[in-house]
């Protein structure tokens, strides 16, 4: 993978929230004296059952789908997250549920697993960075969760934060750190309940990988991939918008919506067009133009009627 540290690409290409930061990571890396020692995830088999909700489009390999990845608190390079999540334990693991809720409650994710139907349904995804693959996950649908906690009617937005652990993330140890944690998110309410909004516990049949969020991550697969927050230790029913990390880090680039829009283009890239990984060789990857919301349009361009979605990007 060390061919990314040097892209033969145009620099639209470099993966863009890296570039400032990499002096930084490299400083953390000496100062810390990491050893990059891939240690595998334990991956147990899951019985899912399978959803309409699923695209017909060849699947992005596993191999792929499990070693190009972004997950901060593990580095910054798109091999860092499986590099070095080794040491992270996903279970045992809960979800604190609170806010604007009638039955605020600890969620654990072994019984949710039990609980709850897991369905397979196989999604497009899209970095903002204009890579794309196509994943089949393993997940709940958040609105099943949500009924469960019965929000209030004061409840406009859903808040989520993921795990802070240094000692086992090592991207958020040591004295330079490229974000700050924990990472947050949020969703509209509507956007929320929507049947596509999944809680993603699996891909290709088998629990989470570290590195893709284990053991519970979301999935919006309408919206650029940042949106979709790791390692869930938090969700909030909370009145005001909430922030997130990417708009609070750069907020000229990243927005709220992150709704994925060809027609609005990053401050320093163009978004009419990605890169599907995994298809073709390195330099013949083959660019496909990027589809409004995703491709998802007719299920949710209904949930923005009237907004101007250049202004709410
Ligand atoms: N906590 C956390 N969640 C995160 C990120 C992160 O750095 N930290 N990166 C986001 C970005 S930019 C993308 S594209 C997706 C990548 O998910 P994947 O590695 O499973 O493909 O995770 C998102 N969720
Ligand atoms: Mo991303």
């Amino acid at each position: 993978m060390a061919a990314y540290r040097v892209p033969p690409i145009p620099g639209s290409e470099i993966t863009p929230k890296s570039v400032y930061l990499r002096r930084r990571e490299l400083m953390g890396l000496a100062a810390g004296g990491l050893a990059l020692t891939a240690s595998p995830s334990l991956a147990a088999p899951l019985t899912s059952k399978p959803s309409a909700y699923t695209v017909d489009e060849k699947l992005t390999p596993k191999d792929s789908v499990t070693s190009y990845n972004n997950f901060y608190e593990f580095g910054l390079d798109k091999d860092s997250p499986k590099a070095l999540s080794g040491d992270f334990k996903p279970l045992p693991w809960t979800i604190k549920v609170d806010g604007l809720v009638s039955k605020p409650q600890t969620l654990d994710v072994e019984a949710m697993l039990k609980d709850y139907t897991i369905e397979e349904r196989v999604y497009r995804m899209r970095c903002v960075e204009a890579w794309s693959m196509v994943i089949p996950w393993n997940g709940i649908p958040l609105a099943a969760v949500i009924d469960k906690v019965e929000p209030l009617g004061s409840a406009k937005y859903v808040a989520f934060e993921t795990v802070v652990r240094p000692e086992e993330m090592p991207g958020q140890n040591g004295y330079f750190q490229s974000l700050e944690w924990p990472y947050i998110e949020g969703l509209r309410m509507d956007e929320a309940r929507h049947p596509l909004t999944l809680l993603a516990v699996g891909l290709y049949g088998e629990t989470l990988p570290n590195q893709n969020g284990a053991p519970i991550r979301l999935v919006v697969p309408w919206k650029y991939g940042f949106k979709g927050i790791k390692s869930i230790v938090r969700i909030s029913f909370v009145e005001e918008q909430p922030k997130n990390t990417w708009a609070l880090t750069a907020p000229s680039e990243y927005g709220f919506y992150a709704n994925v829009n060809p027609e609005v283009d990053h401050p320093r890239w163009s978004q009419a067009s990605e890169r599907r990984i995994g298809e073709g060789g390195f330099f013949s990857e083959a660019r496909r133009p990027t589809l409004p919301f995703n491709g998802y349009a007719d299920q949710v361009a209904s949930l923005y009627a009237g907004m101007d979605l250049k202004v709410n990007f």
